[in-house]
């Protein structure tokens, strides 16, 4: 039972609501930031800390929880995380039980519920391990490349062409900043909001490449202030992936399912669970 959890000081569903709520709660009151939320980064934070996984290599992945030293935060696709992981700071100075794995995981989690997307499985059991336990630098997709990299970078962590185009419909959420990764501006005109705009964007609009001092980026004709990376673009380039390009663009709820569970999926790579560790779903804050 739950008090017999608690009396052997194992914590429960209600011990990780509590950091869920925690998490939600600071959401909505440090909107000072970006586009009035740190939701987005922090979605960006636990898909860094996940992708890092190997299957080939069997190493990486949230487990370790090493996004929390300097080796892994510094490498160069992970710039800008370190604004999510000083928001979270203060819920971990709360909660200081928690493992960094869950915590960085759990935060992703709380994003893109409370941003309005669906609700996502989660297992609690990271266990903090040693700056050593950080996976090597480049296993992180270049927003420069095109299908082939995208491939070579989601079949190393397991997943399949279905699950790469739902994984990157994230890109409903956020922008890209000069400061960080060199490219400018939001996927969609609701950028703190989980939709699948992305998606519909992608297939609706006509984009060309943006003329500009920066990275190969496209912009869209009508608006000119929505971006799409080279890497989103060769989504609807490869015949494979724009099949589901567009069903994700005309059925909302197919993608909000297979997006749970293949991000479900992402946090959960290359960590080892105990036997019999439930699965969780925490219901919304606003619910
Ligand atoms: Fe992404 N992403 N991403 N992305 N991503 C950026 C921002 C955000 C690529 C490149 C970039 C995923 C896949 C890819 C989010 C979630 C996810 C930025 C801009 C670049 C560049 C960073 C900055 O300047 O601050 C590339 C390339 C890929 C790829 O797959 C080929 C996936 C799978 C996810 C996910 O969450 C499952 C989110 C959210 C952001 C917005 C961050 C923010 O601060 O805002």
């Amino acid at each position: 039972t739950d008090a017999a959890a608690k009396d052997a000081g194992i914590k429960t569903f209600d011990d990780y609501k509590k950091v869920y709520e925690a998490i939600a709660k600071k959401l909505v009151d440090d909107d000072d930031y970006d586009d009035g939320s740190y939701g987005p980064v922090l979605v960006r934070l636990a898909w860094h800390a996940s992708g890092s996984y190997s299957k080939v290599s069997a190493d990486g992945g949230s487990g370790a929880g090493t996004m929390r030293f300097a080796k892994e935060i510094g490498y160069g696709a992970n710039a800008g995380l370190d604004n999510g992981r000083k928001f979270l700071k203060s819920i971990h100075d709360e909660f200081p039980w928690l493992s960094h794995g869950d915590l960085y995981t759990l935060g992703g989690v709380v994003a893109i519920q409370e941003l309005g997307g669906p609700t996502i499985p989660w297992r609690a059991g990271r266990v903090d391990q040693a700056e050593s336990a950080t996976a090597p630098d480049g296993r992180l997709p270049d927003a420069s490349q095109e299908s082939d990299h995208i491939r070579t970078i989601f079949y190393r962590m397991g997943f399949n062409d279905q699950e790469i185009v739902a994984l990157i419909g994230a890109h409903a959420l956020g922008r890209c900043h000069t400061q960080n990764s060199g490219y400018d501006g939001p996927w969609t005109f609701s950028p703190t909001t989980f939709t699948n705009d992305f998606f519909k964007l992608l297939i609706d609009e006509k984009w060309h490449i943006r003329k500009w001092d920066g990275p190969k980026q496209y912009e869209d004709d009508k608006t000119k202030s929505l971006m799409m990376l080279p890497a989103d673009y060769a989504l609807v380039k490869d015949k494979e992936f724009k099949k589901w390009v567009v069903k994700y663009a005309n059925d909302s709820d197919l993608f909000f399912k297979d997006f749970a569970k293949a991000f479900s999926t992402l946090l959960e790579l290359g960590v080892k669970f105990k036997a019999d560790t439930p699965v969780w779903e925490f219901p919304t804050v606003n619910a």
